[in-house]
């Protein structure tokens, strides 16, 4: 396949209605910025495109849970978004928005188009209507039962519990979100985009012409939607939040988010080529481009088959060339979830880490969800850092300034002849380039920083192979040509390392005093020239303790705990008792005056309780919460007449009453003020 004259690279557009957190930069930007910063890197036409998703029903519904309007919430994430993005070293070319009226024009345009040329089916169907809130209830706007998994809360689109896609009356027990109401049906008109005839003629054959150069989770992806047959699909929806459907008889109408959303990578190329004075339509409309979409798996649908069908049908355009969508990263073993707040949010780990962006960039991409879903640790994160980029880039570079300051005074020095094992370590760059190239170019970004990370394993080695520091007694001649070598190797270190760890080798070549260098000087022998003066050396990583692990992973438990507070539903109420059976139970104020964990037991302590009866034995399963020691003295609240059972081997007499909290820990239950021991619990 022969090189196209420019590349167009987008990255999903997130939805303006959250900040970012790990899973999103692993799935659609990390991968997508190291793509295009080696593409840049070798010199190629470049437009890297991204942008806020401002419309549909996320958004509403945020406003609404918040008392605010759609734009307030858009204004609010999109500035959010667009900061995190750029600390992070995600450097799109544009970070546009859907609010943007550029976007609302091309995105009516494109519309009006497929409209003229009768693209569209319409159609008057019946769906859910709210009728207190006066609403259609489209997609997030009606909940119910799962009907393939059961789950209770699935959305009209997606159940979030199985992934499968839905639609609306494909609800059991459907209910509205806005007031809980059962909706009703009522007949609206909607407009379609004919999906069924174009998987007839010509989606299917142009998807399966992709079967060896896409990924094959996405390949795979689109064809059991066709093996499944696509359905005409609805581009218009009945809300007040969006693009208006720009055609007669559509008042109240909008286009749907995900006609118009893909068309922002449209509408923002547009804007970036009128700043830079550059023609959007070469991008977008030329045989010479090529059109990459990055995305993570919950948008292969979209990209793969309802936006090709859209460009397709406008005419005008060309088709992605490839869509590398990568899974989902997980985190700590368990899925991320912004509702349960079980994520790592990128605007607070820039705060918790202010300049060490490229650590989480090294170990997300080493661990990229490319195949299948992937886990994020903590741990691992610490390892990544201390193990390889302390221990083997920064280890290496930092010997090589260090040893070139102590001999030479941080001039470069000139190299004698080479003998084999020079050359070949130097030849070994451009190997490691080459594989590099492919790796990357395959969109096998975990390989590629693995490879990468071998340039400075070859640096290690050739050092502790050629022991300078011992030759330095012995034959000073030869520790030039050695420190000349390595020197070489950090300036491709600076190149190599660039479209993964940005901030890294910027730092790098302000310690080499070299300014940026082209992807094709690597491997190059002369990239520093004998006599250039470097700067003092610096550590380019620092080691991460264990306490700054330990901390985020307690903020991890803690805002997941504080978020099931929150969320806490009360379980519903038990058959009721007699008042008589009520009366049965004995319940005392007591007071602990012994606790002892029973042996080899988690959870058991053996109690001393004075219920102002007796003073008696009573085994309880609250351990985890509560230590011995802090809760001798603590009054409680003792069933002093429940029938005696042995536990362990102990006879406990009665049971204490503990409330157990959405967290699940258990918390006494005890009068407000100090009361006699012995008064009864009514
Ligand atoms: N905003 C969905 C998402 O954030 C959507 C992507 C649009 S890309 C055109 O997952
Ligand atoms: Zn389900």
């Amino acid at each position: 396949m022969k090189d196209p004259k420019r590349y167009l690279i987008t990255s999903a557009l997130p939805y303006a209605n959250g900040p970012l957190h790990l899973g999103h930069i692993a799935g659609a930007y990390l991968p997508a910025d190291i793509y295009v910063r080696y593409l840049k890197l070798k010199g190629k036409d470049v437009v890297y495109i991204c942008g806020s998703d401002e419309h549909g029903v996320p958004i509403t519904l945020r406003a609404r849970k918040e008392g605010v309007t759609p734009q307030d919430v858009v204004d609010k994430y999109h500035g959010m978004i667009k900061s995190a993005f750029d600390e992070f070293g995600i450097a799109f070319d544009i970070y546009h928005r859907t609010s943007d009226p550029v976007h609302h024009h091309t995105a009516s345009e494109f519309f009006k188009t497929m409209h003229n040329k009768d693209e569209f089916i319409e159609k008057e169907e019946e769906q859910f209507f709210d009728e207190q809130e006066q609403q259609f209830l489209a997609d997030r706007y009606i909940v119910g039962t799962c009907p393939k998994c059961g789950f209770e809360e699935a959305y009209g689109d997606q159940c979030e519990k199985c992934g499968t896609s839905l639609s609306p009356k494909e609800l059991i027990n459907p209910k509205s979100k806005l007031s809980g109401n059962v909706p009703i049906l009522k007949t609206t008109k909607h407009w379609y985009l004919d999906l069924e005839r174009y998987q007839g003629e010509w989606l299917e054959k142009w998807i399966d012409s992709h079967k060896s150069d896409w990924k094959s989770n996405v390949y795979g992806q689109c064809k059991s939607w066709l093996k499944a047959g696509l359905q005409p699909r609805a581009v218009t929806r009945d809300l007040d939040w969006g693009v208006p459907v720009p055609v007669k008889d559509a008042d109240g109408k909008v286009l749907y988010v995900w006609f118009d959303a893909p068309i922002g990578y449209i509408s923002a190329t547009k804007a970036w080529a009128k700043e830079k004075g550059k023609n959007w339509k070469d991008y977008w409309q030329s045989e010479d481009s090529r059109l990459i979409h990055f995305i993570g798996k919950d948008n292969i649908v979209f990209h793969c088959l309802i936006f090709p069908s859209m460009l397709k049908a406008h005419g005008d355009y060309i088709l992605p060339y490839n869509v590398p969508a990568n899974e989902f990263l997980n985190l700590e073993g368990d899925k991320l979830s912004t509702s349960r707040n079980w994520a790592v949010w990128i605007h607070e780990y820039l705060q918790d880490f202010p300049d060490k962006q490229d650590v989480l960039r090294y170990t997300i991409c080493a661990n990229s969800p490319e195949q299948k879903d992937n886990d994020f640790t903590w741990k691992d994160f610490q390892t990544r850092n201390n193990s390889e980029l302390v221990a083997i880039f920064g280890n290496f570079v930092n010997r090589t300034l260090v040893l070139t300051h102590k001999y030479y005074d941080g001039k470069v020095p000139e190299r004698g002849d080479l003998n084999d094992f020079d050359k070949k370590t130097l030849d070994e760059i451009i190997v490691i380039k080459g594989n590099l190239e492919k790796s990357i170019e395959n969109f096998r970004f975990r390989e590629a920083v693995k490879i990468a990370m071998d340039l400075a394993r070859l640096g290690n080695k050739f050092l502790a192979d050629t022991e300078p520091w011992k030759l330095i007694k012995t034959d000073e001649d030869r520790v030039k040509t050695i420190m000349n070598i390595s020197i070489q190797i950090t300036a491709a270190l600076s190149i190599i390392m660039e479209p993964f760890l940005p901030f890294t080798t910027e730092k790098l070549r302000s310690l080499l005093n070299i300014e940026k260098l082209d992807w094709e000087l690597a491997g190059k022998y002369d990239l520093i020239l004998a006599g250039h003066s470097i700067n003092k050396a610096s550590l380019l990583f620092d080691k991460i303790e264990d306490e700054e692990i330990e901390k985020q992973v307690q903020k991890l438990l803690d805002s997941k705990k504080a978020n099931e507070m929150e969320n806490h539903k009360a379980e519903p109420a038990k058959d009721n008792c007699t008042y008589d059976e009520f009366m049965k139970m004995d319940i005392r104020v007591g007071t602990i005056l012994e606790a002892e964990q029973v042996p080899k037991t988690d959870k058991l302590l053996k109690l001393k309780i004075d219920t102002g009866i007796d003073q008696r034995t009573v085994v309880s399963g609250i351990a985890v919460d509560h230590k011995p020691e802090d809760i001798i003295g603590k009054q409680v609240s003792v069933l002093v007449n429940l029938e005696p059972r042995k536990i362990r081997g102990i006879e406990s007499q009665g049971m204490i009453l503990m409330a157990k909290d959405a967290s699940g820990k258990l918390n006494f239950v005890i009068p407000d003020v100090k009361t006699n021991d012995g008064s009864g619990i009514k």
